[in-house]
C-alpha cells in the first residue's frame, strides 16, 4: 500500500492562474490540499514570496499559521507596485503535525496601479466627432537596444484597442479587449506577454480601435448614443522591455504614433461591422511599412473614469461552430443554419472577384418561408432614422484567391445567418460559426439519464456564456444590456457551472459604479442613463444578493467590506420607502409570467427582507454589530408587515406559486403554519400541473418543492413537454432558454437559468450548506425522482472537487460521492436497506459516521474522499 500523501496544489491568485495583471494591493492567495487518505484535514500553512524565482522568502514569509484556510488568504509581505513580480508557494501541515513539500512555484504580476507607471503616455486617436467612422490603425516603429528579458504590453483602450506587434495581434482568440465599464467613472487596462513577440533591433507597434460602448453611434431604446462619456475611441500604451543588460526600455503612446484608416468602414455595437477588403494595409503592423500616407496620431483627453487594471478574463472565442446545413429559400438567399443559438459571428471563406460584397444577417429564427425572421428582436432599433443595420456584417472582397475574414469589434446572438451577394452558391465549409464571450473555466457538470434534462443544461450552459460579455446581459442580440434582476437570478447557476467570481466581482464594481448618491440603483449595469431614477427592488437587489453570492460559494468577505457602504445606502434608502412595513410603489416584479401575475409590492417588499437580512449577516461578518442589530431589526419590521399586508386566509398575497414559493424559501412563514403554506403549494402545482411563475418564482418553486421534500413534484415540472416549461422549449428545438413561456420574444435569455442549479444541487445532490459557506460542509442529497435511473454532477469549489453520482441498478442503489480535504459532508441516502461501501457495514468503514437509518433513509457524515455507497435491493 503506498503511503499516504498530501500536498498543495492549483496555486491561484485572485482566483487566477498566474495572472499579470493584478490591481489590488492584498491579493487573495489560495490553493487546494490534494490527499490520499480520508478525513484530511490541514492544521496550519506556510507561504512564502520573493521577487524571483529562485530567491528567498524576500518579500514575504507568513510563518507557520495555524488555519485550515486555503483560500481568500490575503498577501499581507512588502507592498508591491506597478508591473512588481511575486514568485510564490506554499506547504501544509496535516493534523499530526507532518508538514507537505513545498508546492511548485507560481507568480503573479501587477498591472499599472499608479499613474506614474504610465510613463506619461498619452491617450491617442484620430480626432473629430463621435460618430459613424472608418476605424483608426495607429502604429509606431521603434528600435530595442538589447536582448529581450521580460516585455509587457499595458494598454487601455475605449471601446476597443485590439494591439499587435510585429505583424500578429498580440492576444490571439480574443475580442473587444479591454472591455466594458460605465467609463465615466472606471476604465480597464490589460497586460499583454510579448516577451516572444518583441526582438533586439527594429519593431513595430499596431492598434485597432474599436467603436464598442464608447462611442454608440447606433440609434436605440437605451440611448447609449446619449451616453456622456461618448467619444471617438482611443487608447492609452505602455511596452515596457527588460533587458537582460540593459535599463528597461519604454515604448509609450503620444504623437510619435502615426494613424490611418483602412479596411474597417464601420462598426457598431448593435449594428455589426462592414469591411472593405481591398482597402487592408498590408503589412501596416511590421517595421518597414511605408506609413508616409498616414498622418500623426492625435493626442486625445483622457476619459474621466479611473484606470484600473480587469482582474478578470476578458471576450474569447471559445469554440468555432459548424454550419449544419444551407437552405436557398430565393435566388441568391443563403440561410445557414448553425443547429445551435450562441452569441458571436461568423468567420467567412470566400474564393471571389474583387468588390464582391456579402452581406450577413443574424437571426434566432426562420419564418415559414424560410426567410430570417427578426420582428421579436429588433424593435428596439427599427424605428431609427434613417434606417441603420441590426447585427449584419458586410465584407467585400479583394480578389486575391482565398480570403479569410471575420469581424472583431460587434457581436451578435444567432443561430441562423442570410447571406446575400455570394457569387456562387457556398459550401458549408464557406462559414463557421465563431462563438463569443468572457472566458470561463468550467466548475460544474451534470448529466443524467433523462435526455431532456441534459438539453435543458445544455441550453442553459449556452445561454449563461452567450450572455457574458464583459457584463452578465440579458440577451445577446436585441439589448446586450446588463440587466440587474436578469444577473441576480441566474448567478447561482453561473456560479455552480462555471469559475465565473472574478466576473461578477467586476460587476460588482460596475454597480457601485452606477449607484446615485441617495443610494439609487440602475436597471441596466453599466448604463448612459437609461433605466435610473426609479426603484425596483427585485432588480436592485441583484447588488446585495451577488456580494452575499459571492460569499456564500466562495467564502468571499473582501468583496463585502469593499462595498459594505454602498451596500447599506441602497438598503438604508430602500428602507425609507417603508410604509408599515410594506413597500407600496408598483416596481417591475415576477416578470414574464405564465398566467398569474404576483403583486409586485409584495416581491419587492419579500426583497427587501432579504437585503436586509443579507445586511444584517455581512454587518455581524465584518464585526460590525450595531449595524447587525440595526438591519436585523429591519429585517423584522419588514417581516412583520408580510404578515400584516400580505398573509390572508392561509396564504400569501394572491396565493400564486411565486408569492408562496418565496414566502417558503426566504422563511416568512411561522414555524406551525409551514406545512399548510406549502400543503397550498402544491395543491396549485398539481391542479394547474404545471409551472405557473414568472422569473422571479422560477428561482424558487423547484428549490422550496425539493427542500421539503417534493422533489417528485418538481421533477414534474420540469420534465413537462407541454407549455409551460423549460420542456416546451426543448420541444420547439430550443438550444438555449428563451425570454418567456411562450416563446414570442428573444430565445436566448438567462433569467430563467436557476433550473440548472437545481439539477446540480437537488437531482445530483451538490448541496450548498448556508451556514458553511464555500462549500466546507457539503449536503449531499440526491434525489432519484420520476423515470430517472442516474444522475451525477461535480462541482469545482474553493476546497476542491466535489462529485455525486447516484445509480439505480437491478441489484439496488448506487451513490459514488468526492469530497474535497478540509471538508465534511452529510450525505443523505434516500432509500431503505442496509448501506455498505465496499462489502463493508458503516459502522467498519473509515470516514464514516452513521447518524439515522431506517424510514427509507440513511443519513451519514463523512469526511474527505471517494465513496462508493450501496444500499442493495430488496
Ligand atoms: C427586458 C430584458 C430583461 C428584463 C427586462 C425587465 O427588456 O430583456 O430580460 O430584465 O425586460
Amino acid at each position: 500500500m503506498a503511503t499516504p500523501t498530501f500536498r498543495p496544489s492549483d496555486l491561484r491568485c485572485e482566483y487566477l492562474t498566474d495572472p499579470i495583471n493584478i490591481g489590488v494591493a492584498r491579493p487573495r492567495l489560495s490553493w487546494i490540499d490534494e490527499a490520499s487518505i480520508r478525513s484530511w484535514r490541514q492544521s496550519a500553512y506556510q507561504i512564502v514570496a520573493s521577487k524571483t524565482a529562485e530567491g528567498g522568502p524576500d518579500l514575504w514569509d507568513s510563518g507557520r499559521v495555524e488555519s485550515a484556510d486555503t483560500s481568500q488568504i490575503e498577501y499581507a509581505g512588502k507592498p508591491l507596485g506597478s508591473r512588481d513580480e511575486c514568485f510564490w508557494k506554499v506547504r501544509v501541515w496535516d493534523e499530526k503535525g507532518t508538514a507537505s513539500a513545498w508546492s511548485p512555484t507560481h507568480h503573479w504580476e501587477m498591472g499599472l496601479t499608479a499613474e506614474p507607471a504610465w510613463h506619461g503616455s498619452e491617450w491617442i486617436g484620430i480626432e473629430g466627432p463621435a460618430g459613424e467612422h472608418p476605424a483608426p490603425f495607429l502604429r509606431k516603429q521603434f528600435d530595442v537596444t538589447g536582448h529581450v528579458r521580460r516585455a509587457r504590453i499595458y494598454v487601455a483602450g475605449v471601446g476597443y484597442a485590439e494591439i499587435h506587434a510585429n505583424g500578429q495581434p498580440v492576444a490571439p482568440g480574443t475580442e473587444r479587449e479591454p472591455g466594458y465599464t460605465n467609463f465615466d467613472k472606471r476604465v480597464l487596462s490589460v497586460s499583454y506577454d510579448v516577451t516572444s513577440l518583441i526582438k533586439a533591433g527594429r519593431n513595430a507597434l499596431g492598434a485597432v480601435l474599436g467603436t464598442g460602448w464608447y462611442d454608440v453611434h447606433d440609434k436605440a431604446t437605451w440611448n447609449f448614443d446619449r451616453a456622456h462619456w461618448r467619444g471617438r475611441p482611443r487608447m492609452r500604451l505602455v511596452l515596457a522591455i527588460e533587458l537582460t543588460d540593459g535599463p528597461t526600455q519604454y515604448i509609450t503612446s503620444d504623437t510619435s504614433w502615426k494613424a490611418g484608416t483602412g479596411p474597417i468602414l464601420r462598426d457598431g455595437i448593435y449594428t455589426g461591422e462592414t469591411y472593405d477588403a481591398r482597402k487592408e494595409l498590408t503589412g501596416w503592423d511590421r517595421p518597414g511599412y511605408n506609413d508616409s500616407a498616414w498622418s500623426t496620431a492625435n493626442k486625445l483627453d483622457a476619459p474621466r473614469g479611473e484606470l484600473t487594471p480587469r482582474a478578470c478574463a476578458g471576450v474569447v472565442i471559445s469554440e468555432t461552430i459548424k454550419a449544419k446545413s444551407i437552405a436557398n429559400p430565393m435566388p441568391d438567399v443563403y440561410i445557414v443554419d448553425f443547429g445551435q443559438n450562441f452569441s458571436g459571428h461568423a468567420r467567412l471563406h470566400l474564393n471571389a472577384p474583387a468588390g464582391t460584397k456579402v452581406t450577413m444577417r443574424y437571426s434566432e429564427h426562420v419564418g415559414k418561408d424560410g426567410m430570417i425572421e427578426r420582428s421579436q428582436i429588433e424593435q428596439f432599433m427599427a424605428t431609427a432614422d434613417p434606417p441603420q443595420p441590426f447585427q449584419t456584417d458586410t465584407y467585400i472582397c479583394k480578389g486575391i484567391g482565398e480570403e479569410v475574414w471575420e469581424q472583431r469589434f460587434s457581436y451578435s446572438g444567432f443561430r441562423y445567418m442570410e447571406v446575400t451577394g455570394l457569387p456562387t452558391k457556398p459550401s458549408l465549409s464557406t462559414f463557421e460559426g465563431r462563438f463569443a464571450h468572457t472566458a470561463f473555466e468550467t466548475a460544474g457538470e451534470f448529466s443524467c439519464s433523462s435526455e431532456l434534462f441534459n438539453r435543458i443544461q445544455h441550453a442553459t450552459r449556452y445561454a449563461f456564456l452567450s450572455n457574458a460579455q464583459n457584463i452578465p446581459t440579458d440577451c445577446p442580440q436585441r439589448e446586450k444590456n446588463g440587466w440587474t434582476g436578469d444577473a441576480q437570478l441566474a448567478a447561482e447557476a453561473g456560479l455552480v457551472n462555471y469559475r465565473s467570481a472574478p466576473f461578477y466581482t467586476k460587476w460588482l464594481d460596475d454597480l457601485a459604479d452606477t449607484q446615485s448618491d441617495t443610494g439609487l440603483m440602475t436597471l441596466i449595469v453599466p448604463t448612459g442613463g437609461w433605466g435610473s431614477g426609479a426603484r425596483h427592488p427585485a432588480w436592485d437587489s441583484a447588488y446585495p444578493i451577488l456580494a452575499y453570492d459571492l460569499y456564500l460559494y466562495g467564502k468571499d468577505k473582501t468583496v463585502l467590506a469593499k462595498h459594505y457602504e454602498k451596500l447599506s445606502r441602497y438598503v438604508d434608502s430602500l428602507a425609507g420607502e417603508l410604509k408599515d412595513g410594506v413597500l407600496t410603489f408598483d416596481s417591475l416584479g415576477d416578470w414574464l409570467p405564465w398566467s398569474t401575475q404576483t403583486p409586485s409590492t409584495y416581491t419587492s417588499t419579500v426583497y427587501l427582507f432579504v437585503d436586509a437580512q443579507i445586511m444584517s449577516k455581512t454587518a455581524k461578518l465584518l464585526g460590525k454589530d450595531a449595524d447587525a442589530k440595526r438591519f436585523g431589526d429591519l429585517a423584522d419590521q419588514v417581516k412583520a408587515g408580510v404578515e400584516k399586508h400580505f398573509y390572508a386566509n392561509g396564504t400569501y398575497a394572491n396565493g400564486s406559486q411565486t408569492a408562496l414559493s418565496m414566502a417558503l424559501y426566504y422563511d416568512l412563514v411561522p414555524t406551525d403554519r409551514r406545512p399548510s403554506v406549502f400543503a397550498a403549494l402544491v395543491k396549485n402545482v398539481t391542479d394547474q400541473g404545471h409551472i405557473d411563475t414568472g422569473i422571479l418564482g422560477a428561482k424558487y418553486l423547484l428549490r422550496v418543492l425539493s427542500q421539503e421534500g417534493r422533489s417528485d413534484l418538481a421533477y414534474q415540472i420540469v420534465a413537462r413537454k407541454e407549455q409551460p416549461g423549460w420542456g416546451w422549449w426543448m420541444e420547439q428545438g430550443a438550444t438555449t432558454l428563451w425570454e418567456d413561456w411562450k416563446g414570442e420574444s428573444s430565445l436566448n435569455h438567462i433569467m430563467f437559468g436557476d433550473v440548472s442549479n437545481w439539477f446540480i444541487q437537488w437531482i445530483a445532490g451538490i448541496g450548498l450548506d448556508l451556514e458553511n459557506p464555500g462549500f466546507s460542509h457539503i449536503d449531499i442529497h440526491p434525489q432519484p425522482v420520476g423515470d430517472l435511473t442516474w444522475a451525477k454532477a461535480s462541482h469545482q469549489s474553493p476546497h476542491g472537487l466535489i462529485l455525486s453520482s447516484w445509480r439505480k441498478a437491478s441489484d439496488g442503489f448506487h451513490l459514488d460521492v468526492t469530497i474535497p480535504a478540509n471538508t465534511t459532508a452529510t450525505v443523505i441516502i434516500p432509500v431503505g436497506g442496509a448501506v455498505t461501501e465496499g462489502g463493508s457495514p458503516l459502522d467498519k468503514v473509515a470516514g464514516v459516521v452513521l447518524v439515522e437509518t431506517g424510514a427509507g433513509k440513511t443519513i451519514l457524515r463523512i469526511g474527505s474522499g471517494s465513496y462508493s455507497f450501496w444500499s442493495k435491493a430488496g
